[in-house]
C-alpha cells in the first residue's frame, strides 16, 4: 500500500495546513444563518459540515472530486475509490496497487457466514448486511492501536487499514447474503484474480456458464458501483456514518450505522419501494400501462398519503444525472423491457403530476427510480436486496470520508439543540 500511504500523506500534509490557514485567515465569516421553520425541517439547507469527496449542486447532481459523475462512468470502482481518497485519479501502478489491495483483503472471516445463515429467515438483507459488518469489529485496526495509544495525527493510518478490510469484504459479504436469503445458500467464494465489479457480479451466481448477457450485467455493476458511491456529507447514512465515527468508533461501527440509515424508505430503501411500486402498476393494468392510467395510478398513490417513490429530493433540483446513466444504459441494451419501459413511461408523466402539488419542492427523478429496473432485467429480481447493492457502492464514499475525517483530525461532532419553549422565546411567540 506504499504509493497510496506515500500520496495520502503529502496530500494530508497539505490539507492541514491549508486548513488552519482558512480558520486563520476567514474563520468567523458565516457559512449560513438557521431560520426557525429550518430547524423544524431537518436542518435543510444548513451548511455546517465539510466534506470533500464530493458536492452535490441542486442543479448538477454529484461531483465527485471535481468531475462530474456522468464523466467518470467507465471507470472501475477501484479507481473512484482512490480518487475519494486522494482527490486524484490513479496512475496505473497507483491503480495495480489498489486492485491488488482491494484482492488480498477479499476473504470472508468463517463467523461472518455463521451468523448470516442463523439470522431469522425474515431478516431484511439490510439487516443481515449491517450485523455481518458490525459482527467484524473485533478485527478493527483503528480500535487495537487506540487501545496501544497511537496518536491523533496518526488516527487515519489503521483507520485505512479498516476502510480497505471493510471495502474489500462488502461485494462477498453483500453476494453471500443474496445466496443465502434468497438463494441455495451456498456462497460463492471471492476469486482473488478479478476485479472488484466483475467478482462481485460473479459471487451473485445468476447467470449460468456461457450465457452472454454476462458481460452486460459486468457492465452495468462496474456502473451501478461507482453511481451510487458519494452524494457529499449530509445524506442520512453519511451523516450517520460520520457523526458515529466522530467519537472515534471505528468505521465498522461507523458504516454499520450509516447502512442501518441507508435502509429507511426515504432513503436507500427508496430502489425497493420504487420497484415494488412499478411493479404492482404493471399487474394493476395487466403490462405496460397507458399514460392516463399512469397518471391514475400516481394520484391514488398520492391520495393515500403516500410518496411517489424515486421521485423528489433533498438536495437535487433536477433529473438526477444517476437516474439519467441508468436510461441511457436501459435504452441502449433493453429498451423494449416492460419494467423499463413503464419507468421511462412514467418519467413522462410523474414530473408533471408533481408540479402541481406546491409543497413539493423537486418533481424530478432520482436515481432510485430506475435503479431497480436495470437490475430486474438481468434477473435479479428481489427487490428487498436492491438497497444492499447501493450499501456496497455507498461504503467506498462512507469510508473514505471517515478516512479523511481522521486526517483532517476533525472533533466530535455535536451540533446544539434547542426546545420549543426556547424557540417561542426568540420570535416572542403568543397564542
Ligand atoms: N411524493 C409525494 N410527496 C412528496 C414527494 C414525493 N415523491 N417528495 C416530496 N414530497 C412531499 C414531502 O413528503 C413533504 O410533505 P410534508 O411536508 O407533508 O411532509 C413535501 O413534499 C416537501 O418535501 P420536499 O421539501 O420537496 O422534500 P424533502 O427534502 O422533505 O424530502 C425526500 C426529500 C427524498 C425524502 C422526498 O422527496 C421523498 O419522500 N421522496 C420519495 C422517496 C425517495 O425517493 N427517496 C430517495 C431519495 C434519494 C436517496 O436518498 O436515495
Amino acid at each position: 500500500m506504499s504509493l497510496l500511504i506515500k500520496k495520502l500523506e503529502s496530500k494530508i500534509s497539505a490539507w492541514r495546513e491549508e486548513v488552519k490557514k482558512i480558520i486563520e485567515s476567514g474563520g468567523d465569516k458565516p457559512l449560513s444563518e438557521v431560520a426557525v421553520s429550518q430547524a423544524y425541517s431537518g436542518m435543510r439547507d444548513v451548511i455546517s459540515l465539510i466534506c470533500d469527496t464530493s458536492r452535490v449542486p441542486r442543479d448538477k447532481g454529484l461531483i465527485i472530486r471535481g468531475t462530474p459523475l456522468k464523466k467518470l462512468f467507465g471507470k472501475s470502482p477501484e479507481e473512484i475509490y482512490f480518487l475519494l481518497l486522494t482527490g486524484d485519479l490513479p496512475d496505473k501502478n497507483e491503480l495495480h496497487e489498489m486492485e491488488n489491495e482491494l484482492k488480498k483483503r477479499r476473504e470472508i472471516p468463517s463467523y461472518v457466514w455463521k451468523i448470516l445463515k442463523n439470522m431469522p429467515k425474515d431478516s431484511h438483507p439490510m439487516t443481515m448486511l449491517s450485523t455481518a459488518v458490525v459482527a467484524m469489529q473485533s478485527e478493527s485496526k483503528f480500535f487495537s492501536e487506540y487501545e496501544k495509544g497511537i496518536r491523533k495525527e496518526d488516527y487515519w493510518k489503521p483507520t485505512l487499514e479498516d476502510a480497505l478490510n471493510i471495502v474489500a469484504r462488502i461485494p462477498a459479504i453483500a453476494a453471500g447474503i443474496y445466496r443465502i436469503k434468497f438463494k441455495d445458500g451456498n456462497v460463492i467464494e471471492p476469486d482473488k484474480k478479478i476485479d472488484f465489479a466483475e467478482d462481485f457480479a460473479r459471487m451473485l451466481g445468476l447467470f449460468s456458464d456461457g450465457n452472454k448477457t454476462v458481460e452486460q450485467f459486468n457492465k452495468l455493476m462496474k456502473m451501478y458501483l461507482i453511481a451510487h458511491c458519494d452524494h457529499e456529507g449530509g445524506n442520512v447514512s453519511a451523516f450517520t456514518a460520520q457523526t458515529i465515527n466522530s467519537a472515534l468508533s471505528d468505521l465498522y461501527y461507523s458504516i454499520s450505522g450509516g447502512f442501518n440509515g441507508l435502509a429507511g424508505p426515504l432513503h436507500g430503501l427508496a430502489n425497493q419501494e420504487s420497484t415494488r411500486w412499478v411493479l404492482e402498476l404493471m399487474k394493476r393494468f395487466d403490462g405496460v400501462p397507458s399514460k392516463q392510467q399512469l397518471e391514475n395510478y400516481i394520484w391514488e398513490t398520492l391520495n393515500a398519503g403516500r410518496v411517489i417513490p424515486g421521485y423528489g429530493h433533498a438536495v437535487l433540483r433536477i433529473t438526477d444525472p444517476r437516474f439519467e446513466g441508468f436510461m441511457d444504459f436501459g435504452k441502449k441494451y433493453f429498451p423494449d423491457d416492460p419494467l423499463f419501459l413503464t419507468v421511462v413511461n412514467l418519467f413522462e408523466v410523474v414530473p408533471e403530476q408533481l408540479k402541481k402539488i406546491k409543497k413539493i419542492k423537486n418533481p424530478w427523478p432520482n436515481v432510485d427510480a430506475i435503479s431497480g429496473s436495470v437490475l430486474y432485467h438481468y434477473g435479479l429480481k428481489e427487490f428487498s436486496y436492491y438497497t444492499v447493492l447501493f450499501a456496497v457502492s455507498r461504503s467506498l464514499g462512507i469510508t473514505a470520508q471517515g478516512v479523511i475525517n481522521r486526517a483532517m483530525m476533525n472533533p466530535l461532532l455535536r451540533p446544539k439543540s434547542i426546545t420549543t419553549e426556547e424557540i417561542k422565546k426568540i420570535i416572542n411567540f403568543s397564542k
